[in-house]
C-alpha cells in the first residue's frame, strides 16, 4: 500500500489540530498526557511533549521539563508521574496517597510515585534547544539556560539508573516495574509477571479506577492490575531502596528499549556538554559501554531480534515486542544488528507500511495472543514508531524513514489524535486527545 505524502491540505489541517490538543491539555504549569485518563504530569510523555511544544511554545516545553525535574528525588531519580495537587485522589489511581513517597525539603509536598520511566529527557531538551533558533535570538540565549539548569539534574539522572538500577551487575539498567517500561501491558513481561503473585482482593480494596473511564477490553487485565498494585507495595515497602533488588523484588527486568534510551540520552548530553562547557567525553563513554552490554546481553541470535531479560532467572523473554526493534535508535549499533532489526520491522511479523498500510505494531502481528485492542499487546502507538523511523534516518533507511512518516501522518489525520491505533484498521482507541501523539505529529510535518 504505497501511499503518497500528505498534501498541504491534510498537513495545516494536522498541524492545527495537534497544536489544540496541546492547548486543551496544558493545566497549571504542565501538560497531561490527555484530560480525563491521566490527569497529572508522566515523565516520557513530558519528553515526547517537549519535542512538538519545540515548534509551538518552547518556553511551555522547558515549563514542562522544569515541573518535571522540580520533583527529582535527591538519589537522582526522576519519577515516572509528578502529581498535580489540584487534582482529587479519587482522580486517578494509584493516586499520591498510594505511594507515600518520603518527603524533602526540595521536593513539592504533593509528590510523585516512586518508580521511573525511560529517559527521553536528554533527547528532547536536545531537539527544543536545537528548534530555539526558528524563534530569535532571545529564544535562543533562554534555551542555553534552560540546558543549563537542566544538565546537572539530566546527569543525575543518568547516575541512577547506570548505578543504583544495575540491579544484574552487567551495565544495564533493569526495571522493576511494567510501569517504568512505558510499556505496561507488553508479552516481553508476560514471563516475569507469571512469577509475581496476583492478589484479586487488593481490587476490592483499591478499585481501578481507569476502567471508569476506558474500555476495560482495551486495557491491561485486572491480574495485571494486581500484580502492579502488589510489586508497588513491594518496592515500597522496602522504602524505595535498589540496594540487592534481585534477591528482594518480584520484577526485576533489563528492557532494551530503556537502556536503548539510556544510551541515547548519553548522545544527547554530550552534545548538550558541549553546549553549557562541560566535558562530552565521559558520556560518549558510556553511551558506547551501555550500547555494547544491550548487543551483549540482550540479543537473541535464533530469531535475530533483541529480547528482554529477567535478572531474576537469566532467561530472555521468548516474545518478540516492539522493545526488541527500538535498539535500531543507537548510532553505535554494529551493522549487522541493523541489518537484522530492518529485516523483522519489514516482515509480516511487523508489516512495514508497505505491507499493511500503517505504522508498526506494538506486538508480532503472527502471535497467537497478539491483541488488536489490548493497550501495548498489539495497537499501534505513534511514540514508538518515532523513535523507530529516527533509527532509520540515523541508519540510512531514508525511504523505510519516509514510509514510516507518511503513514504515521495519514493514520493521524485520519483517525485524530489518539493514545494508540488498531493495527488492521487503524481506528483510533484510548484516549482521543492524546498529547504524545499531537506533539510527535507536529515534528513528523516540521
Ligand atoms: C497507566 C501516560 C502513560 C504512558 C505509558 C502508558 C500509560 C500509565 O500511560 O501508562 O496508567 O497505565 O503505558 O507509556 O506514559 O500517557
Amino acid at each position: 500500500h504505497p501511499s503518497p505524502s500528505p498534501s498541504p491540505d491534510m498537513s495545516s489541517q494536522l498541524w492545527q489540530s495537534a497544536a489544540a490538543v496541546l492547548d486543551t491539555n496544558w493545566a497549571r504549569g504542565h501538560m497531561v498526557p490527555s484530560r480525563r485518563l491521566y490527569p497529572h504530569q508522566w515523565s516520557w510523555d513530558a519528553a515526547f511533549i517537549a519535542v512538538g511544544l519545540a515548534y509551538v511554545n518552547p518556553q511551555r516545553a522547558w515549563a514542562d521539563l522544569r515541573n518535571l525535574f522540580g520533583a527529582q528525588w535527591p538519589d537522582g531519580r526522576v519519577p515516572h508521574i509528578v502529581f498535580d495537587p489540584a487534582v482529587a485522589e479519587g482522580d486517578y489511581f494509584p493516586g499520591p496517597g498510594f505511594w507515600d513517597v518520603p518527603a524533602y525539603a526540595d521536593r513539592p509536598a504533593h509528590g510523585s510515585t516512586g518508580l521511573v520511566q525511560p529517559p527521553m529527557h536528554a533527547v528532547a531538551a536536545w531537539e527544543v534547544y536545537r528548534r530555539a533558533t526558528g524563534h530569535g535570538a532571545a529564544a535562543v540565549a533562554a534555551a542555553r539556560d534552560e540546558l543549563g539548569w537542566l544538565y546537572p539534574r539530566l546527569c543525575a539522572q543518568q547516575e541512577y539508573l547506570t548505578g543504583a538500577r544495575d540491579a544484574g551487575g552487567r551495565g544495564l539498567v533493569s526495571i522493576v516495574h511494567p510501569w517504568e517500561s512505558g510499556l505496561d501491558n507488553s508479552p516481553s513481561w508476560d514471563a516475569a509477571m507469571a512469577a509475581v503473585p496476583a492478589d484479586l482482593s487488593l481490587l476490592q480494596r483499591y478499585a481501578r479506577r481507569d476502567v471508569q473511564v476506558a474500555d476495560i477490553t482495551h486495557r491491561p487485565t485486572d491480574t495485571d492490575y494486581a500484580r502492579y498494585i502488589g510489586l508497588v507495595q513491594s518496592y515500597r515497602a522496602g522504602g524505595y531502596d535498589d540496594a540487592g533488588l534481585a534477591a528482594w523484588h518480584g520484577f526485576v527486568v533489563e528492557c532494551p528499549a530503556f537502556n536503548a534510551i539510556v544510551a541515547a540520552a548519553d548522545h544527547a548530553l554530550a552534545r548538550i556538554a558541549e553546549v553549557v562547557g562541560a566535558d562530552p567525553a565521559p558520556h560518549r563513554e558510556r553511551a558506547r559501554r551501555v550500547t555494547a552490554a544491550v548487543v551483549a546481553h540482550l540479543w537473541e541470535p535464533a530469531s535475530r531480534t533483541f529480547r528482554s531479560r529477567d535478572v531474576r532467572t537469566g532467561e530472555l523473554s521468548g516474545r518478540r515486542c516492539v522493545n526488541g526493534l527500538v535498539p535500531l535508535m543507537l548510532p553505535g549499533l554494529p551493522r549487522e544488528h541493523v541489518v537484522a532489526i530492518m529485516a523483522e520491522a519489514e516482515s509480516e511479523r511487523f508489516g512495514m507500511p508497505s505491507l499493511s498500510g500503517l505504522p508498526i505494531p506494538s506486538y508480532d502481528r503472527t502471535a497467537a495472543d497478539f491483541d488488536s485492542y489490548r493497550y501495548w499487546r498489539g495497537p499501534i502507538w505513534i511514540n514508538i514508531n518515532w523513535l523507530l523511523r529516527r533509527g532509520m534516518l540515523l541508519h540510512g533507511y531514508e525511504a523505510q524513514a519516509d514510509e514510516l512518516r507518511t503513514a504515521m501522518l495519514r493514520l493521524i489525520h485520519r483517525s485524530g489524535h489518539y493514545e494508540y491505533f488498531h493495527p488492521a484498521t487503524g481506528e483510533g482507541i484510548g484516549e482521543p486527545a492524546f498529547s504524545w501523539t499531537a506533539a510527535l505529529a507536529l515534528d513528523l510535518l516540521a
